[in-house]
């Protein structure tokens, strides 16, 4: 069984979209064995999203990203990663797949409603970076 970091932005947050997510994800056949509500502060929303520093999107991602509340979420299946990124969508809204979250949901590039890992290692490094051992139960 593979896991993958899932998280709520707070723009679906804030639009009660939550239960929304919760139930494709299940539809889907993803566990969810982890999940928690968070209010991200600036310096966490930094260290989460490192990789991206250098970008000039950098200081307003991370100023949304600690707007408002998130839902944080271990999703598990055999194809977690790649799967859950499949039911979001492309980053860009604009240029998702008919049927996907962000396809219906996200509001732009930005704001696109949803977070999920990019890799298996970096899936494993984003749910230790949110969650211990001991709130993960599959
Ligand atoms: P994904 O979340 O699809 O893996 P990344 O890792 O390239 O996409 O980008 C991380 C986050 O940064 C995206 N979810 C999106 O919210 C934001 N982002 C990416 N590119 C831009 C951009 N050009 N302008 C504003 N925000 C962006």
């Amino acid at each position: 069984m593979e896991r993958t970091l899932a998280i709520i932005k707070p723009d679906a947050v804030a639009r009660n979209l939550i239960g929304n997510f919760i139930s494709r994800i299940e539809a889907n056949e993803f566990r969810v064995v982890a999940t928690k509500r968070a209010w991200l502060t600036k310096e966490l929303a930094e260290r989460f999203y490192a990789v991206h520093k250098e970008r000039p999107f950098f200081n307003s991602l991370t100023d949304f990203m600690c707007s408002g509340p998130i839902v944080l979420m271990v999703l598990e299946h055999d194809n977690a990663v790649m799967g859950w990124r499949e039911l979001m969508g492309a980053t860009n809204p604009a240029e998702a797949s008919e049927g996907t979250i962000r396809k219906e949901f996200g509001l732009d590039l930005e704001r696109n409603s949803s977070h999920g890992s990019d890799s298996p290692e970096n899936a494993t490094m984003e749910i230790a970076f949110f969650f211990s051992q001991t709130e993960i139960l599959p």
